[in-house]
This record gives C-alpha cells, sequence and structure tokens, in this order.
C-alpha cells in the first residue's frame, strides 16, 4: 500500500530517511508504518479517561459531558485520569528501579566471590561511602563496599517511615524539608511503587491530589533512589566517565566487519560483551569467517553507558532500532530490558540479523534466548559474540547498505568529569551564570516519539537555548540526536550566544554536555543541588528549567515528575494522557509550584517552548538578583 507520509516528514536526520526508504523498498514495516495503522487513536485513552482497574469495566468517561460521567464504581474522570497517570510513574520508577537493583546485586554476587565485577572506581566507591556516613578510613575496599550494597538493599526494602538513606544523603536540607512538608519524601523505593498499585485498585484512593502526591513519592523514589543508585554503582564498577570522543548515527556499523549492536540499558551485560570483543582468540574467529573484525556498537541506552565509559561508538537512538537492521549489515542485536521493539524480531526475519535476548525478564518471541546470569557473565558474554561471528558469512551482500552518515560527537560529562574540568569545584561555572555569561541552565531528557518528527524538537530546542546563552545538559535519547548532529562538537559553540560561547571556548567544550543514559538524569539532579548549596539556595531559586521534548516512555514521566518535584520547572514536547482531567491538569501545571517548587508546561512547538523556558530563567535571575 503506498504510504501518505515521505520520510523527510519523519525525521530531521538523512540517515534514517535513507533507511525508511529502504526498509519500504525491502517490504519491511517500520514503527511510523504501524502508527499510521493506528489512526485515529483512541480518544479516551488520549485524555486519560479510560479505566480497566477492575472487571466490572472496561469504563469511560464522556468527555463532552453527554454520556457517562462516572465508571460503574463511581469513579469520575478526575479519579479516572489521576490513577492512570500514578500507574504510569509507577512503571517508569519501576523499569528505573530495577535496574538500580541489578547492578547492586552483580556488586555483592562479586563481594560475595560469586560473580567477575571487580571495583574499577575505587575513589567513586569511597566518595558515596562517605556521602553515606560510611566509614572509609584504614578500611578494606570490599568491606567499605559491602556497607555501600547494605544501604541500597535498605532502601528497597526498610519498613520505617524515614526517608530512603540515599536521598537523605544526597538531597540539601532545604530541598528534604520541602519533600518533608508536602508529605512526599521517598520511604522505600519498591513500597512507594507498590503503594501506588494498591491505592489505584479498585475502591481504595480516589483523591486526584493523594494519587499525585504518592506518584510524585514513588518518582523521588527513582530519581534520588533508584536511578541514583544505578548510577552511582554502575561508575563503581565501571568507571565514571571522563570526557571522550566518539561517533554517532547509523554510518557507525561496518561493511567488512562483523557487527554487534547492543540495545536497551543495563551495562552490566554490555560491559562484558565489549570485552569480549576485544578478545584475540574472538577476533581471530572472525577473521576466520571472512570478516576484518568485530565491530560492537550501542543503541539506546545501553549505547550511552558504553559511550560515556568506553567511548564504544552508537548507532542510534529509539525510532532508529528496526533501521540499524534494515541496513542488512548487523550480524547480532543483543538486548537487555526497556524500549526495545518486539517489531525487532519481524524486521530480522527480512535479514540475516540474530535478535538475541539476554535478559531473565525480557522475553522476545522469535528471538534467540541467551540468558545473562552474573555468575557466569564473561562466558555468556564470550557465547553470545561467537553467535554474531558465526552469522557473518550468512550476510547478504545485495541487501547491504549502511548510510554514510555518522559525526564525532564528544562525551563523558559525568559530574566528577565537569568538577576535572572546571578546576575541582563548580565556582567558574557558577561565576559564568552570575556574571551572565551564561543565563541558565537547561537539562533535557529523553526518548523519540513517532508523532514527533524525529530528532526535530531535540535539535530545534537546543539550538534556541545556546543561541539565548543557556547551557544545555542532558541524557538519554536527546543525547543521540545530539551526538548525530554535530551539536556535541566544541565547534558547535559557534553557533551559541556570544556569552555561552565564549565560556565553551575557554573550556573547549560544546554548548550542550552529554550526561548518559536516562538513569543518569540523577547526575543533573546532582549538579543542580550542588549549584544550589553553592549559591545557598533551594533547586527551585536557580534559573534552571528541565524538558523532555519527544517523551514516550513511562520512564520519561517518572523522570518529568521527580524533575518538577525536585523544584524543577519541565515542559514536555507532547501532551501526557491527562486532559480528561481540569483537576489534574491543573495540580500538575500550577497547584505543583506551591508544594513542591516546580510544575509543567506542555507544548509541542519547541521554539515556542524554548521562549518559555528563557522567560522562566530570567524571571528566576531577577529573583535572585543576578
Ligand atoms: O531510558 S530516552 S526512548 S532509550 S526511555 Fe527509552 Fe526514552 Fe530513549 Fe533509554 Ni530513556
Amino acid at each position: 500500500m503506498a504510504k501518505n507520509w515521505k520520510p523527510e516528514d519523519k525525521s530531521i536526520d538523512l540517515a534514517t530517511q535513507e533507511m525508511i526508504r529502504k526498509a519500504e523498498n525491502d517490504g519491511v514495516e517500520t514503527v511510523w508504518d504501524r502508527l499510521e495503522e493506528q489512526q485515529p487513536q483512541c480518544g479516551y485513552g488520549q485524555l486519560g479517561i479510560c479505566c480497566r482497574n477492575c472487571l466490572s469495566g472496561p469504563c469511560r468517561i464522556d468527555p463532552f459531558g453527554e454520556g457517562p460521567q462516572k465508571g460503574v464504581c463511581g469513579a469520575t474522570a478526575d479519579t479516572i485520569v489521576a490513577r492512570n497517570l500514578a500507574r504510569m510513574i509507577a512503571a517508569g520508577a519501576a523499569a528505573h528501579s530495577d535496574h538500580g537493583r541489578h547492578v547492586v546485586i552483580a556488586m555483592h554476587e562479586y563481594l560475595e566471590g560469586k560473580a567477575n565485577y571487580p571495583i574499577k572506581d575505587e575513589k567513586k566507591l569511597i566518595d558515596v561511602a562517605k556521602k553515606l556516613g560510611i566509614e572509609v578510613e584504614n578500611r578494606k575496599i570490599e568491606d567499605i563496599a559491602k556497607d555501600v550494597v547494605n544501604v541500597a538493599f535498605g532502601d528497597f526494602s526498610k519498613q520505617d517511615e524515614s526517608l530512603i538513606r540515599f536521598a537523605d544523603s544526597y538531597a540539601s536540607e532545604k530541598r528534604k524539608e520541602v519533600w518533608k512538608k508536602a508529605g512526599v519524601a521517598p520511604r522505600n523505593i519498591d513500597r512507594e511503587i507498590v503503594e501506588i498499585m494498591h491505592r489505584t485498585h479498585i475502591g481504595v484512593d480516589h483523591e486526584p491530589l493523594s494519587l499525585i502526591a504518592q506518584g510524585i513519592r514513588a518518582a523521588l523514589g527513582d530519581g534520588w533512589g533508584g536511578s541514583l543508585i544505578a548510577t552511582e554503582f554502575q561508575d563503581i564498577l565501571f568507571g565514571t566517565p571522563r570526557i571522550g570522543k566518539s561517533e554517532a548515527n547509523l554510518g557507525v556499523l561496518d561493511e567488512k566487519k562483523v557487527n554487534i549492536v547492543l540495545h536497551g540499558h543495563e551495562p552490566v551485560l554490555s560491559e562484558k560483551i565489549v570485552d569480549a570483543a576485544m578478545d584475540p582468540e574472538l577476533i581471530e574467529y572472525a577473521k576466520s569467517k571472512g570478516a576484518e573484525g568485530i565491530n560492537v556498537v550501542g543503541m539506546c541506552c545501553t549505547g550511552l553507558e558504553i559511550l560515556m565509559r568506553r567511548n564504544v561508538p552508537i548507532a542510534g537512538n529509539w525510532l532508529q532500532q528496526e533501521l540499524a537492521i534494515v541496513t542488512g549489515a548487523v550480524e547480532a542485536m543483543v538486548v537487555d530490558v526497556q524500549c526495545i521493539m518486539p517489531s525487532l524480531v519481524d524486521v530480522a526475519r527480512c535479514y540475516h540479523t540474530k535478535i538475541i535476548d539476554t535478559s531473565p525478564i525480557a522475553t522476545f518471541p522469535g528471538a534467540i534466548h541467551i540468558k545473562f546470569y552474573e555468575d557466569r557473565a564473561d562466558e555468556i558474554a564470550k557465547e553470545i559474540v561467537k553467535t554474531a561471528i558465526d552469522n557473518f558469512p550468512n550476510r547478504v551482500k545485495e541487501k547491504v547498505r549502511i548510510p554514510k552518515h555518522k559525526s564525532v560527537a564528544i562525551g563523558g560529562f559525568s559530574v566528577e568529569a565537569i568538577l576535572e574540568l572546571l578546576g575541582g569545584s563548580l565556582a567558574p561555572l557558577e561565576e559564568a551564570i552570575k556574571s551572565g555569561k551564561i543565563r541558565g541552565v537547561a537539562g533535557i531528557v529523553g526518548c523519540n516519539n513517532p508523532k514527533i518528527k524525529h530528532n526535530y524538537n531535540h535539535v530545534t530546542i537546543v539550538n534556541e537555548l545556546i543561541k539565548n546563552d543557556v547551557l544545555v545538559i542532558g541524557t538519554g535519547c536527546w543525547a543521540t540526536a545530539c551526538a548525530e548532529y554535530g551539536i556535541f562538537l566544541p565547534e558547535y559553540a559557534e553557533n551559541a550566544g556570544e556569552g555561552l560561547k565564549s565560556v565553551c571556548k575557554s573550556l573547549n567544550i560544546p554548548p550542550a554536555l552529554n550526561m548518559g543514559s536516562c538513569v543518569d538524569c540523577s547526575r543533573m539532579l546532582v549538579l543542580a543541588d550542588m549549584i544550589a548549596r553553592d549559591l545557598g539556595v533551594d533547586i527551585s531559586d536557580l534559573p534552571l528549567v528541565g524538558s523532555a521534548t519527544e517523551p514516550m516512555t513511562e520512564k520519561a514521566v517518572s523522570i518529568g515528575t521527580y524533575f518538577v518535584a525536585s523544584g524543577i520547572y519541565t515542559h514536555l514536547g507532547a501532551v501526557p494522557p491527562i486532559l480528561g482531567s481540569k483537576e489534574v491538569v491543573s495540580i500538575l501545571t500550577e497547584k505543583a509550584f506551591d508544594v513542591v517548587g516546580g510544575a509543567f508546561f506542555v507544548e509541542p512547538d519547541p521554539v515556542k517552548a524554548a521562549k518559555v523556558m528563557i522567560e522562566y530563567i530570567e524571571e528566576k535571575r531577577k529573583a535572585l538578583g543576578i
């Protein structure tokens, strides 16, 4: 069937457009085709006013006020929308936090002598331990590590009402006070998620405000708990990122080599595969099959994890995962958890690519299952690489076309790397903010969404912000978009306003900084918190804004919520399913300001959104007297 859209309508990226055309020629269905097939999408779902939480439903509320205004149990639109939103937050917080748990377990297994995950960054371990109030003087690294693991396990399991220890140790007193007053301080990462499921069960909590407050509590348990734990433990095990150079876009695939794409989120596996692919025996084995070597590249957040720490090139962000296979040059796409389209298996059937699922909690019908267990990590990683090599002779030459497009990108901007760059303290950055060379900071996160032109919002909003001397930091698929577009090059600062440009030039950095994967949004929180402390104010007083410009996942909903609950005015580039309740909209966009010092605003046009963000930054500067 002829499409009624063109690749240029769907992405600003030339490699993506080229591969959409190839997919069409090869008879391969992609995410954009399926979105088209779904039209028109359910209006009740878009407004958030359908409820499937019990078997007397499904119920829906008539948004025009003519039909039913209550579900069978009597739930109103306000209750239903708030319940649905809380469940989205719960799912997002669960995904991040379970990821965090897996990393803690890997470290625990190592300390128990059951897995090979030696501690790479002892300094980071000591820094984290000190922050948590753990004694470090004259103690063995392993003993300190055990205590840190126990604190993390405690945050997943403790049953008292106190704030989780990671949040308690990392957040400023001012911010904690806000949370305590609002009754949203997370007590246990898992409990807050479970409590959302309890409250949203039929017949429990029906008050939009208290449902959203619990959503906030779970989201804070993610940002200042699960995600923060993921970041900190990954840095300890695999090394804290340092500034380094890599490449991005589909052009990083190599026609002459065995291409392995690592896709998903958890570096516990991908780190091992990067190691295995450097094994001389396996490289020789690849050569014996006619390849020149092994080319490991990333996709989505796992890709960002290994880019940040190992400078491994990244092939693409969320909307490019199917297209990597469409190149016909991928021997294996290795997937773990989150943001992995089940359609990959169907796309792979048109080529020779093997989809290898690895997580015991994520099985893909039609994929090869090589499940990953920490205690046999090295062995399994080698088996996966070997499976990819064995597939190289099956490549069909006529089907191979790798786009030329790729860009060099500087990454690795952990908080530690930024501190190092600035000579040990944030003072130079804070001075630049005070003097007005940098007007403010925007933290951008997340996703692609096929309803939004791929990468358009990401790139446009950055251009608008930097032009107005706003330094941009960010993570996730936003970071990959910037990397692909050349934004992560120091010379891109030529597009910035005079003030920001001068700062970038003196430090030789790009005007937008890659802080990592989505769990690494915690790095942005830590940075914001440090600046607030240094200036003696709360995060909500800073000239700081947040944005999810192309939001798609429930994780992005959780991230947005903990940004807001951390005191940050946060933009959403797509409307979440809440418009069916005026009350919920008013809580999230207005009332939240009074309670947590931040709120959401929705603006699909990135130019207009940037304008709102800049105005907000200027207001905050004025209030601070800078
Ligand atoms: O955690 S940015 S589409 S890949 S959710 Fe997913 Fe969104 Fe991409 Fe990573 Ni984050």
